[in-house]
């Protein structure tokens, strides 16, 4: 008889909706008697209030408001500062629920909180069993002594987490820093997700609740708590798999381990005794021929899953991991130009292209399934292979990570500190030590993570942002504690096979933290010291992991939050969703160097995307090009947490700006870059490809009505791994023919018959272009669910944007260059979408339209 379903794997993970409906893993059903998620029948009061309203869990207070109609849509408009009070209150959140006796008469019952938020107290039947005081951990609570098989209650009271910390800072000399928190500065203090006190791109909302899973768990005899998969051996003909698999006994028990990886590899049996209390197996499994996981663009991403099965004679259990065998390593040697920091997957180093990501939403209960596939998904079409997961979020749901191991995109992974100092007693160390453990055994098995990472910007804010000068040298001291002591403590311990890096920038205290010489670097003189885009050009890091440029969301997204009297980036409206003080003043300085004063309101949303991913190619194409000394481009920022003015490049809608289009041809594996000099165009072709490949290179200067005023094309040859200059086309010829606000050079590269990159190079800033408005022609063809729109232009229409009126369709590819004579075909993404309906609502713009002149 089965007696204890397995949860194992879910005792060291954290559920949510979202990743119950994705996974195949065993999972806790409600109709399992002995795996109880205990979802239902929740409510929730304001302390010291009467009423009780019913609540969502797992959620947050904001949401529970906002769906009892107790408070209006906190992104909406400037709802934000007048909902600012939930933050200072109590709440509590409480049900009641029945145990089936078959349940109670388990051996062991207990209570598992995946997440509280985040001062918590919890009571059942009224007795006080947990002080929960972190986001970030996962709570246990021995229960069966306190259970009855009808009635119990469970109640949860949140203290504030502001007011919590504030008689701690008054008690307190000094402040710790915390550049971002948009009030008191308490965030440094309290384990939770920073960017809910505010960021430069986040609103403050201060949420409290059970923002994870409540589940009941209870067994008999043994089970098991972790299964930890690691690949000592990966070759090309055999991979060794070692399971360590974790067993809880209550009593000492014989009892027999089984582990497969499914399909024609041959499973393993131990059989062990087990003593009470935690018993640690080791289990080696032999795959032959293994199929090798790869990041994006190299390769597949095949995934295993392996398998425990515990069974003692009163008691089974099972668990088990998706993995994907593959080699990595950070590899820092020295060289000529420092020490080099490049990831290296299978033995192949990986220039790393991709971006920041930040929590997708303020609450992250919001995040659905089909929202993490999109965004995931869209960097993986993007050509990403590698998000950084930001320190001043959440760490993120297990979905998060089984959509990148999919997807074969790697990820950075921090802990969650950023742009703040931290105490350093003992309680708050031991806390984090706690978390941190907690969570790299939750994420340890994912073959995504390469790299775990202190914190976000302190080893350079000690350095560079006057706190080493102003502030007790003791901070430093607790630093060290913290971000070379507690944290790669717990990786050595739990996940030798991983890199930890101490902090993002870092030259792990070798250099200067911005060192360009060791580690990695975030460059921000082009933004916050208004430095043009060429500046990037001047850069020679050794991994970009930040640098970034903001842009205004769709159209489609400020309806979302801003009523047509808002519509106007300087109204008070659009400046509550721009959290940068100076944000709109340097878009606009930027946006003056290159373009003419956008016509309207609309125009400079569009006018602001262009020029961002205009900016962030600048940059993207020098770092690819200084391959292999630099061997990373990570941009600050993929998403967004609400509608604002941001760095993404992808709103909180998930609509693709223009950046994430063009992100798309900056990161694709074959890259053809220009980039003017004194003396003229240079050309680069950088390949990702593991193979070298010829081609044909073709550069022409056309006029914008597309005549020719030079052709030329040439074999060449693509090397693999690397970045060349392969052509130049010099000043005398460019000046030769033609002038050069009338012109602009053409180039593409074609392997196999297939053009694989294209590039157009302008020489003058394109308020000075002599180019009319483009008259595109699109004829809508194809059905219902399959629409594709061709277009063609008698004259150049640059950054060409398409858009549909008043409907949702995603452009397969979009602010592209249409060039005279080279007409295309873009699909239509959108449900049920028809070809008239596109016809009708299709609108569609270039840069010359977005001026009066
Ligand atoms: C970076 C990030 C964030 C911030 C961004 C834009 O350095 O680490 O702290 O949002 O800059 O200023």
């Amino acid at each position: 008889m089965r007696i204890s379903i397995c949860i194992a794997v879910l005792a060291s993970v954290c559920l949510t909706p979202l990743s119950l409906e994705a996974r195949a893993l065993p999972i806790a059903k409600e109709r399992d008697p002995y795996v109880t998620t205990i979802a239902k029948n929740w409510s929730f009061r304001q302390a010291g209030k009467e009423r009780w309203y019913p609540a969502t869990v797992p959620g947050s207070v904001h949401s529970d408001l906002r769906s009892n109609g107790l408070i209006p849509d906190p992104f909406f408009r400037d709802n934000e500062a007048k909902l600012q009070w939930i933050g200072y209150e109590d709440w509590e959140y409480a049900t009641s629920f029945n145990v089936d006796p078959r349940v109670l008469a388990r051996d062991r019952l207990t209570l598992v909180f995946e997440g509280l938020d985040t001062y918590a107290t919890v009571l059942l039947n009224e007795r006080e069993v947990l002080s929960a005081d972190n986001m970030f951990r996962r709570w246990l609570v021995d229960a069966k002594a306190l259970l009855k098989p009808k009635g119990n209650s469970l109640r949860v009271v949140f203290r504030s987490p502001i007011d919590e910390v504030l008689p701690r800072m008054r008690a307190t000399s000094y402040e710790l820093p915390a550049v971002n928190d948009q009030g008191e500065k308490t965030s440094p203090h309290t384990r939770k997700a920073p960017y809910q006190y505010g960021w430069d791109w986040g609103p403050r909302f201060v949420t409290s609740g059970i923002w994870q899973p409540v589940r009941l768990e209870a067994w008999d005899e043994a089970r098991i708590s972790d299964l930890y998969v690691t690949t000592p051996k990966v070759a090309a003909n055999e991979a060794e798999i070692a399971a360590q698999v974790t067993i809880s006994a209550v009593r000492p028990v014989e009892a027999s381990v089984v582990l497969d990886a499914g399909p024609g590899v041959a499973p393993a049996r131990r059989t062990v005794s087990l003593a009470a209390g935690e018993n640690v197996v080791t289990v080696p499994l032999r795959i032959e021929r293994p199929k090798l996981w790869w990041p994006n663009g190299l390769g597949d991403q095949p995934l295993y899953t392996v398998r425990a099965r515990l069974s003692t004679a009163r008691a089974a259990d099972e668990a088990s991991h998706r993995i994907g065998i593959r080699t990595v390593e950070l590899r820092q040697k020295n060289d000529e130009w420092g020490k080099s920091f490049e990831f290296v997957v299978n033995g192949v180093p990986v220039f790393a292209k991709g971006g920041n990501w930040i929590p997708a939403d303020s609450f992250p209960e919001r995040v659905t399934a089909e929202r993490y596939r999109h965004l995931i998904d869209s960097c993986r079409r993007a050509n990403m292979n590698m998000l950084r997961v930001w320190g001043g979020g959440i760490y993120e749901n297990d979905l998060f990570y089984d959509l990148c191991d999919e997807m074969g995109i790697l990820v950075w992974q921090d802990f969650m500190f950023a742009c703040s100092m931290y105490p350093g007693d003992e309680a708050f160390l031991d806390n984090v030590r706690h978390e941190a453990i907690d969570n790299v055994v939750r994420l340890r098995n994912h073959p995504s993570i390469v790299l775990w990472c202190g914190n976000n910007e302190v080893e350079t804010a000690w350095a560079h942002w006057g706190w080493k000068d102003r502030l007790p040298a003791k901070l430093w001291d607790d630093y060290l504690k913290l971000f070379h002591g507690v944290l790669p403590d717990v990786c050595a311990k739990l996940d030798p096979s991983r890199a930890y890096w101490p902090s993002s920038p870092s030259s792990n205290l070798e250099d200067d933290a911005d060192s360009q010489r060791i580690g990695d670097v975030h460059y921000w003189g082009v933004w916050h010291a208004s430095l043009p885009f060429r500046d990037y050009e001047k850069q020679k890091p050794r991994f970009m992991s930040e640098y970034g440029f903001q842009s205004f969301p769709l159209k489609a997204t400020v309806e979302t939050y801003a009523i047509p009297e808002d519509w106007n980036i300087e109204s008070p409206v659009m400046k509550a969703h721009q959290r940068h003080p100076r944000g709109n003043e340097l878009i606009r300085e930027y946006m003056l160097r290159e373009f003419a004063e956008p016509k309207d309101f609309d125009s400079f949303l569009y006018v602001s995307q262009v020029l961002q991913a205009e900016g962030m190619r600048i940059g993207s194409e020098h770092l690819r090009r200084l391959m292999p000394r630099n061997m990373g481009a990570l941009y600050w920022q993929i998403d967004d947490c609400w509608p604002v003015a941001s760095w993404s490049g992808m709103d909180y809608y998930g609509r693709w700006k223009a950046m994430h289009y063009y992100a798309a041809r900056f990161f694709d594996d074959v890259l053809l870059s220009t980039v003017e000099r004194d003396d003229g165009v240079e050309v680069s072709i950088v390949s990702d490809r593991v193979a070298a490949s010829r081609g044909v290179l073709r550069l022409r200067l056309l006029d914008f009505a597309g005549q020719p005023l030079l052709e030329r094309s040439a074999p060449v040859e693509v090397a693999p791994l690397a970045s060349r200059v392969v052509a130049t086309v010099d000043a005398a010829e460019v000046d030769a023919a033609g002038p050069r606000e009338a012109m602009f050079l053409h180039a593409t590269l074609e392997v196999d018959g297939t053009i694989v990159s294209r590039s157009s190079h302008y020489f003058r800033p394109f308020k000075e272009l002599k180019l009319r408005r483009a008259e595109v022609e699109p004829v809508v063809k194809g059905r219902r669910g399959a629409v594709r729109v061709a277009l063609s232009s008698k004259t150049l229409a640059r950054a060409l944007y398409l858009s549909l009126d008043g409907a949702e369709g995603h452009f397969v590819d979009n602010f592209f260059d249409l060039v005279p004579g080279e007409p295309v075909e873009v699909a239509i993404e959108g449900k049920g979408l028809t070809p008239e309906e596109v016809r009708r609502r299709l609108r569609i713009r270039s840069l010359a339209d977005a001026f009066d002149r």
